[in-house]
């Protein structure tokens, strides 16, 4: 692990742990940032020996969104420069680091260890699972700076906890406490900031001995389902459930059961 990368990489196991490095700018996402990322969910993405992921940020925030001061969007205009394009950046960054989040073949736990912010909020969002230490919070802060939810924030906020509770978190843009987004649904848990992030490898290693594939299937399901009617849900849960019923983990599941055994699972 080298201290002084913008991403931190470590594995346990088969739980892999990448920690946002900026802490001075509370992890803000510059375009330096956003590329490691990415490349670190294609490697994770590529290595059968990863079966979990944990994703967290060094210091006191966990991600406060898009780097201000970064020279890609800096609004600091010189007397007659051009604004910069800034759909640029989500075209090139935004976009494919969300994809890639929600396309992982492995679950995805944020540890929220401080503010999320903007498209940091978004990001941490945009995983399986959201734990968040006490002191957390989440803002969405882009109507303070005059623009929309990005990184994915127009479609999960409304899915999430609808849409009058969407909206008063994007048009407001106020800071909602961790126990808060726990207690309106945005997030899985709220817990204590020393717990934090022993419960989110407890829990990383306890996914990365379940079924995985099965599970990343799920979230795919869980995404397509939100764009069909009933019956082309029940449809797609027939394929899926189709090719799962190939896989070895089905096999093995089910055999585990009825030999009164732990099962090992092993797809991915
Ligand atoms: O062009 C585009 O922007 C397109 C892309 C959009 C995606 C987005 O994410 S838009 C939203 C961008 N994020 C924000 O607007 C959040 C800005 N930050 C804040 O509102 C506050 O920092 C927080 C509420 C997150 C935390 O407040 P606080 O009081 O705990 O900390 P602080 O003092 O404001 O920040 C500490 C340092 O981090 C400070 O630096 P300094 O003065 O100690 O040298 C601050 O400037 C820096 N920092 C915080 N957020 C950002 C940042 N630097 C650059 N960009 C940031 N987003």
């Amino acid at each position: 692990m080298q201290e002084d990368s913008q991403l931190l990489i470590q594995q346990d196991g088969a739980v892999r742990t990448l920690t946002l490095n900026r802490p001075a700018a509370l992890n803000a996402f510059t375009a330096g940032l956003l590329s490691q990322m990415r490349a670190a969910l294609n490697e994770a993405a590529e290595d059968t020996t990863v079966r979990c992921l944990v994703v967290t940020g060094a210091g006191r925030a966990f991600c406060a969104g898009q780097d201000l001061s970064d020279p890609l969007v800096n609004p600091q205009l010189q007397p007659g420069e051009a604004p910069k394009d800034i759909g640029h950046l989500l075209d090139g960054y935004y976009i494919p680091l969300a994809l890639r989040l929600r396309s992982m073949p492995v679950p995805v736990i944020a540890a929220v260890n401080g503010v999320a912010a903007g498209a940091g909020a978004n990001f941490a969002l945009g995983c399986d699972l959201v734990l968040a230490g006490q002191s957390a919070s989440f803002i969405q802060a882009f109507s303070k700076i005059g623009l929309i939810p990005d990184c994915g924030g127009t479609w999960l906020l409304p899915r999430l906890v609808g849409r009058a509770r969407a909206l008063q978190l994007a048009l407001l843009g106020e800071k909602l406490p961790a126990a808060e987004a726990q207690a309106m649904g945005l997030i899985y848990r709220c817990v204590a900031d020393e717990e934090l992030a022993v419960t989110a490898q407890a829990l990383a290693q306890r996914i990365s001995q379940m079924p995985v594939q099965a599970m990343a299937q799920t979230r795919r399901a869980f995404d397509q389902a939100g764009l069909m009617d009933f019956e082309q849900a029940l449809k797609q849960e027939a394929v899926l459930q189709s090719q799962l019923g190939f896989a070895n983990d089905y096999q093995e599941g089910a055999a585990a059961f009825l030999q009164k055994r732990a099962p090992k699972f092993s797809d991915r």
